[in-house]
This record gives structure tokens, C-alpha cells and sequence, in this order.
């Protein structure tokens, strides 16, 4: 019978004085390390938010115990409700605000660089909404991302359907714009085409040399595809910026069936440093990190980090592009992002989720992990904003002439009924 199953006939469980006979040293074990440094995080922002949201959402009604929570869902809780920004961090809907915050997240919408499954144009939305499944903090890291940082959601960039030039100029003013703040750009695509605007809107801020690690199964550094600058070829274009060292290019994942011969050629000419997925396997996670971060930054002076979610095995992430096998597992992954992020990186870009294609919202749930894992690596190392003191050329771009004063708030105005 089942119950007879389950019932253990260990001699030392049949003990009136206990279960086991030896009790382990569980000090020895990170969980029982990571238990006890949750003690040390403070609480305050928490404190805050709730409060806050008692202020926006109004305090509930009478029959409900927890005073804490509003009668409107404001902030983190429930998950399933809200309208969602990542991690439903602040909307900085005025973006002339980003610079208040240690990071923020844009999406790029635009899958016109897309050469087989379209769909990344809904990526931003799509790891929005299921980034309101996650608390900002991580039990093994024994961080609080609420606590010990800042992050702000700008929305999105106004991308030109059908016109990748016209996006790509659209995507490095944004970038730019952020950056120059010295709020951490984290953008997610959109397909891999906005790594090369992306890159580049950070590159004209600044005169020091930047080094990118890039995760992918796939190359993408070959000149054109299908006779236009595609998802297949950012790394050509930014690479060829003076300041964006193609000996600094560090391609991690790479290999299967899906890479061009041109990119080889073109990675081969430019001496960019291609792991591949086999060479990970060999030389485990930490030496693989540990290369990658030695070739990246080699006489740069910033890191950026290019994800492409392809680079995870196409079992765990069906919402994608170009979907290949025999990728990273998850937590191949994210220890390596977590592990390049905790040297500092200046910005990173997440990219070619496809949620038209996803299942169950996996795809776009495993890129919020890949960022929350960052963060949560960056928080931890204490590296959160060390790449502004090379800011040293920071844009300055117009804004509209819009008074709030004397136009009001858009159609929303507060002020009077129509
Ligand atoms: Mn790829």
C-alpha cells in the first residue's frame, strides 16, 4: 500500500529520540550560510513601499486583517495583478529621470532584422509581464535588489517597423541618452540586430575602449545578410567603431549548425575569441568565465554584455529566433552571466525572445533571470556603477517644449472633467 511505501525501515528512524543518528554540520552547506545572511539585509524599502502603496491604492477594506495591503494593487504584490513595468520597478515615464537610478530597462521592439521566426518586436512586453513572478530578492546570493539598489523601467523605444536603419539611429539615441545619465543601460530586443546601435549608443559617450562578451550559439559578425544589415550581423558593424576592439570580442556558446561561413571568415580575419559550447563543457563554467573575462577586457577600460537567449538550449527556450540545440542549460548560463557581470559591465542587452513562440512563458522567463541574475551578481561584487568615470563624452538631447504647467497632463489631466 502506499502509506507502507513511504515508511522508512531504517532501524535509526524506529528510535523514539529522533530520526537520524548523525546530524550533519549543515554549516558547511552555502544554503545554511545564505539562511543567516538574509539577517543582515535591511528591510527599510520594503517598509516604505508598502506604505507608499497604502498612500497611492488607499488602505483596504475593513475585513481585511493585514493592514499592509491597499485596496488598489500598487508595487510588488499580487504578483499575478498590476500593470506590469520589469520587476515593476518605477515607470520613468519622463525619461529626463533615468539618472536617478543605478540601472534601467528599455526594450527595443523591432524583429526587422529577423531572418526566420519573427516575433521578438513583443519580447520587451513578454519578459515584463512574467517578471512580475519574481521578489527582488535571491536566497542563495543573499541579496535584495529593492534594498540595496535602484531600477527604473523607461518603457520602450519608438522602433520604425520596416525600417532598420531608421530603429538603429531611434536605439543608439535612446542608449546614448541613458547612459550618458550614468543609470546602467539594460535593453531588451528585439532581435539581435540592436546589439550593433546598442553598442554604439554607448560608444559615442565615451573615448575609452569597450570590450563585449556574447553569449549565442550563433556568430552574427558577417557584413550583410540577404543584402541588409540583419540579427546575423552586429557585431561586424560594431566592431568596426575605432573604440570597440574586435580583439576584445568574446563569443561564448558558439557552434551547431546555424553559423555562416562568412562569420567565420570575418571572425577569423578580426581575431574576435569564440568558445565554443564544447570548450565550456570541457573546461567547466569558472575557467570558461574566467578566459572569457581575461580576453574581454584586455586593455579596455568597460565591459558590455550581449545575450542572446538562443545561446540556452533550444528544450528550455522554444521562443526564439533561431532555435538550435545543444546549448547551455540553464544554470550553465546564468552562472556565467552572473559570473562576467560581477566584474562590472556598463550596460547589457538581452535579446531574440519571441513570445508569439514561447510555451508556458519560459523563454521570456528565463531572460528575466539571466537579468535579475546580473543585477543580483553586480549587487553582490559591489560593481553596480563603476563604468561611469568613463563617461567623459555624455550626450545632451532636446526634449520636446511641452509645459506641463500650462498644457496640463495629455488627455489624462487631472485638473478638470471635460
Ligand atoms: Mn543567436
Amino acid at each position: 500500500m502506499q502509506r507502507d511505501r513511504n515508511r522508512s525501515h531504517h532501524p535509526a528512524d524506529r528510535r523514539p529520540s529522533g530520526r537520524r543518528a548523525h546530524h550533519p554540520d549543515l554549516s558547511s552547506l552555502l544554503g545554511w550560510k545564505a539562511m543567516q545572511a538574509e539577517a543582515d539585509i535591511p528591510g527599510g524599502e520594503w517598509e516604505k513601499e508598502k506604505q507608499w502603496a497604502l498612500r497611492m491604492g488607499l488602505t483596504a477594506a475593513d475585513s481585511i486583517e493585514d493592514r499592509a495591503i491597499p485596496t488598489f494593487a500598487r508595487g510588488e504584490l499580487p504578483h499575478y495583478a498590476g500593470i506590469n513595468t520589469f520587476l515593476k520597478a518605477p515607470y520613468a515615464e519622463d525619461v529626463s529621470e533615468v539618472g536617478l537610478y543605478d540601472a534601467t530597462v528599455l526594450g527595443a521592439p523591432f524583429d526587422g532584422g529577423t531572418t526566420y521566426r519573427p516575433g521578438t518586436r513583443f519580447g520587451p512586453q513578454g519578459v515584463r509581464k512574467i517578471s512580475a513572478l519574481y521578489t527582488p530578492y535571491n536566497y542563495e546570493m543573499a541579496i535584495d535588489l529593492r534594498e540595496q539598489m535602484s531600477l527604473c523601467d523607461a518603457g520602450d523605444i519608438f522602433t520604425i517597423p520596416g525600417n532598420i536603419e531608421k530603429t538603429f539611429d531611434q536605439i543608439s539615441r535612446a542608449v546614448s541618452h541613458v547612459f550618458s545619465s550614468g543609470s546602467m543601460p539594460i535593453i531588451i530586443g528585439g532581435d539581435h540586430s540592436i546589439g550593433y546601435p546598442c553598442v554604439r549608443g554607448i560608444a559615442e559617450c565615451t573615448s575609452k575602449k569597450i570590450g563585449i562578451v556574447h553569449f549565442d550559439r550563433h556568430a552574427d559578425i558577417q557584413e550583410k545578410d540577404l543584402d541588409e544589415r540583419m540579427h546575423t550581423t552586429p557585431w561586424f558593424h560594431a566592431t568596426n567603431m575605432p573604440n570597440v576592439p574586435a580583439k576584445n570580442l568574446v563569443q561564448v556558446g558558439i557552434g551547431g549548425w546555424q553559423v555562416p561561413r562568412e562569420a567565420v571568415k570575418v571572425a577569423r580575419e578580426r581575431h574576435t575569441n569564440i568558445i565554443t559550447m564544447s570548450d565550456m563543457e570541457r573546461m567547466g563554467v569558472d575557467k570558461t568565465a574566467e578566459m572569457a573575462l581575461e580576453m574581454a577586457w584586455d586593455g579596455v577600460d568597460m565591459v558590455y554584455m550581449s545575450f542572446d537567449i538562443d545561446s540556452i538550449d533550444c528544450g528550455f527556450v522554444p521562443g526564439t529566433g533561431w532555435p538550435e540545440p545543444g546549448g547551455f542549460l540553464p544554470r550553465e548560463a546564468l552562472a556565467l552571466a552572473g559570473k562576467v557581470a560581477a566584474q562590472g559591465i556598463c550596460g547589457m542587452e538581452l535579446v531574440e525572445v519571441s513570445p508569439p513562440y514561447d510555451q508556458s512563458e519560459i523563454t521570456a522567463l528565463m531572460g528575466t533571470r539571466v537579468i535579475v541574475d546580473v543585477l543580483g551578481s553586480m549587487v553582490s561584487a559591489g560593481v553596480l556603477g563603476k563604468h561611469r568615470e568613463h563617461i567623459d563624452k555624455p550626450v545632451s538631447l532636446p526634449m520636446g517644449d511641452y509645459d506641463a504647467a500650462t498644457h496640463g497632463r495629455r488627455w489624462s489631466t487631472p485638473a478638470k472633467r471635460k
